[in-house]
């Protein structure tokens, strides 16, 4: 199989016709499909010379489409000059390579675009890492035949079955190379982890969406940070976790992670869930939605299916509706609003909105608090500076003798942290927390 990577460093061969098939009993979002398609490749700086679609009663297994439709994709890629042909579906090896001989073209899809642009974006050794075993998952079973043009070559006879070896050899060596890289992602992995139980004191929001929806944006927007917001594709890959700013106390925690997308591939979803552990953690997600995406209703499911997908279906959602500047039907809002009680209506560009968010994900603490007595040892110091920074301290008592007594108001996911230290909890929850920026 021709490398797409290998394609796509010749300049004359950074043009594509894409390829969408609709199968009978399908929902026609083949243009939607292909707009995406045409975004995911302007990630990689390929155009798109043209697009073909067929419908079909069912798949071809020789090359997926027609034989008839291959000669007119074939056609249109030499009028345009196209060096590429990429199908919205996924194709199996022997497809590929059928269809790059049929056409003399390199031959991909989807799946291999958006490991593609993975690849390019990762930043971290883990999403590195997480992107090489992907990318292993995807060769792995295209491996098969890729060595049948030995056989032909030889014309069989005594070197017969070169082709099967090889093939042995290669699935063997990329066995090799997953266990080496699953083994280092677990200590990446764990690495993580500790870094997230030194955390516990803090309260953890999370930003989830679909790609392209504005959670970089918003994230540095709320932490005052420069985190990079591109208007690409699967810009950000890793997460990152940084305070709100202005802070609060207890302080609270927004990690900017990964963004879904339509059938992101499976072993993609797998491999991340490293990543997402940071989404699994978190006391609230903000959903972040481009209103101003024409098929926003459809992104916001995928995001939902995604996330129940991981095992963060249960976690609280506030809806954030962003790229309210580009919306100019003023009914929209209103519908959502009344559709999505919990959520705001934002654009990232605007400091007012930020500011407003920022207050709205606190004030979702502060009606979650709760109230305890907890009595700790009075010389525990990392249990006392825990108890400092996650908790509003209400009253405090250092006569009991070792002891150390204090009122507090607290969220109930540091509360169950801290059970043993528990003396009693009150029933009614409590609003105010302390704001360290000026009202
Ligand atoms: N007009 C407008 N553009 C926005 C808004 N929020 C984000 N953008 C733009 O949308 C593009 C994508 O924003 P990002 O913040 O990178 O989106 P993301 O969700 O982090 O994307 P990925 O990391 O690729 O998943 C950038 O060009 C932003 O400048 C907004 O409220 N209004
Ligand atoms: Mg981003």
């Amino acid at each position: 199989m021709k490398e797409v990577s290998q394609a796509m460093r010749a300049p004359e061969q950074r043009s594509a016709i894409i390829v969408g098939v609709l199968l009978a009993g399908e929902e026609d979002t083949t243009n939607d499909d292909l707009d995406e398609l045409t975004q995911l490749l302007a990630t990689l700086r390929i155009q798109v010379g043209g697009r073909v679609v067929q419908k079909r009663q069912k798949i071809t297994p020789k090359c997926f489409v027609g034989e008839g439709k291959v000669e007119e994709i074939k056609q249109l890629a030499a009028a345009t000059e196209a060096g590429m042909i990429i199908f919205d579906r996924q194709l199996s090896g022997p497809q590929v390579r059928n269809l790059e001989e049929m056409t003399n073209c390199a031959v991909s899809d989807r799946t291999g675009i958006i490991l593609e642009i993975f690849a390019r974006h990762a930043r971290t050794t883990q999403a590195k890492t997480q992107v090489e075993i992907a990318r292993i998952e995807y060769m792995m079973p295209r491996l098969a035949g890729a060595w049948s043009h030995l056989e032909r070559q030889r014309g069989g006879g005594v070197q017969r079955g070169m082709g099967e070896k090889q093939i042995e050899i290669d699935r063997r060596l990329a066995r090799e190379r997953m266990s080496r890289l699953k083994r280092q992602l677990e200590g990446i992995g764990k690495d993580r982890q500790n870094q997230r139980k030194a955390r516990i004191s803090e309260l953890k929001v999370a930003l989830v969406g679909y790609t392209n929806s504005g959670k970089t944006s918003i994230m540095s927007a709320m932490t005052k940070a420069t985190v990079q917001a591109e208007d690409v594709l699967f810009a950000t890959l890793d997460s990152s976790v940084r305070a709100l700013d202005p802070s609060s106390r207890p302080k609270v925690l927004l990690s900017d992670t990964v963004g879904f997308i339509r059938n992101l591939p499976h072993g993609l979803v797998e491999s991340f869930k490293s990543t997402l552990d940071e989404v699994l953690e978190a006391d609230l997600l903000l959903h972040v939605v481009d209103v101003s995406h024409h098929n926003f209703r459809a992104q916001m499911r995928t995001t939902e299916d995604v996330l129940r997908e991981i095992g963060a279906g249960d976690i609280p959602v506030l809806m954030v509706f962003n790229k309210l500047d580009r919306v100019s039907d003023p009914l929209l809002a209103k519908i959502l609003r009344a559709a999505y009680k919990n959520s705001d209506f934002v654009s990232a560009h605007s400091e007012a909105d930020m500011e407003r968010l920022r207050r709205q994900v606190i004030r979702y603490f502060e009606e979650n608090l709760v109230k305890a007595t907890l009595d700790v040892p009075a010389d525990d110091q990392n249990l006392l500076s825990v108890i400092y920074k996650s908790c509003l301290i209400l009253n405090s008592d250092f006569s009991v003798q070792d002891r150390a007594l204090f009122e507090v108001r607290i969220a109930p996911a540091v509360l169950a942290k801290l059970h043993a230290y528990v003396i009693s909890v009150a029933e009614v929850p409590f609003q105010g927390l302390k704001h360290d920026a000026p009202a």
